[in-house]
């Protein structure tokens, strides 16, 4: 196994914590959790798992070792990749898998987060990265490019001008410098990383899932529709939460002063 599945808290209910946290570790620290074929499917699957279990409200992902996060596909693995292999295997179904998962994911990233690391890292709906993270798409250094979303949400992110320089140079952003550029949610001392980030997991994991779910889905619309297309889509998941108990309860909670009930109907 080269991702490790852990439910950090005390209780467990349907193979999920009852507080709703997962914890999902790439485990090869001795490539710098390079992503394999078998790490990325072993990733997709434990994520598609959790997804589907309505006890997991947030995911939090992160790398084994003090040195990286994911220092990007393995290249050992990739090296002799034809157009034919690399399209026999399909392994970009993958990434669309992770991007179809529901369920919030965090990325804690200590150390480096280098191409397809850092495509992973940004392909999580938020990034807690210790102060000695390094973000980067190095990928031209080898010939390449980025082929897991680099191009896209880095740019996104970053805007053209930082993103056109790190990808065509190859060169790395710190995570102050990925946190001033609102590539990162927040940069916290090393061994706070993974702390920090399953307390925020913690944090969305006690509200209301369908509303947690339902929101995720329009930020994410941000970055692929129109503002006109975002709108509407905003809309129509704001109404469609009207018909969730949450809602009444979310709402009758608030008028009665006292803490709600989420059912996750
Ligand atoms: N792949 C395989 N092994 C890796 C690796 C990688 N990406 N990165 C590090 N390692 C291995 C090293 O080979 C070394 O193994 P041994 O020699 O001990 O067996 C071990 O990890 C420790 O690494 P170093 O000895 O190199 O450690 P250093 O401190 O000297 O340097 C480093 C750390 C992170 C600067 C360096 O390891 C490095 O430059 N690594 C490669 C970074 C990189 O170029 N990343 C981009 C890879 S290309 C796709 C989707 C996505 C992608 C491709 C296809 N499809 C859907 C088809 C993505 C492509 C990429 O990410």
């Amino acid at each position: 196994m080269t991702v490790k599945v852990d439910f950090p808290a005390t209780h467990f209910h349907s193979g999920a914590a009852v507080d709703g946290v997962a914890l999902l570790t790439l485990d090869r620290p001795e490539a710098l959790n390079a992503l394999d074929v078998q790490t990325m499917q072993e990733l997709v699957e434990g994520l598609e798992r959790l997804d589907s279990d309505a006890d997991c409200r947030c995911v939090v992902i992160t790398g084994a070792g003090d040195r990286a996060f994911a220092a990007g596909a393995d290249i050992k693995e990739m090296a002799e990749a034809t157009p034919v292999t690399l399209g026999i295997a399909n392994s970009f179904a993958r990434w669309e898998r992770i991007r179809s998962v529901r369920v919030p994911i965090i990325a804690a990233v200590r150390g480096f987060a280098l191409g397809g690391g850092c495509e992973l890292a940004m392909a999580c709906d938020m990034i807690i990265a210790s102060d000695d993270a390094v973000f980067g798409q190095p990928e031209i250094k080898i010939g390449v490019m980025p082929g897991a979303g680099g191009t896209q949400r880095l740019t996104r992110a970053l805007g053209k001008a930082k993103a056109m320089e790190m990808i065509l140079t190859g060169s790395n952003l710190s995570a102050r410098e990925a946190e001033a550029r609102g590539l990162v949610t927040r940069v916290v001392a090393r061994e706070e990383t993974l702390s920090a980030a399953l307390a925020l997991a913690g944090e969305i994991a006690a509200l209301p899932p369908l509303a947690v779910r339902a929101a995720k889905e329009a930020v994410n619309r941000a970055y692929e529709l129109s503002l006109e297309a975002g709108l509407e889509f905003e809309r129509r998941n704001f109404f469609l939460l009207f018909a969730s108990d949450d809602q009444k309860e979310g709402m009758r909670a608030f008028i009665e002063k006292r803490r709600p009930e989420w059912k996750g109907r």
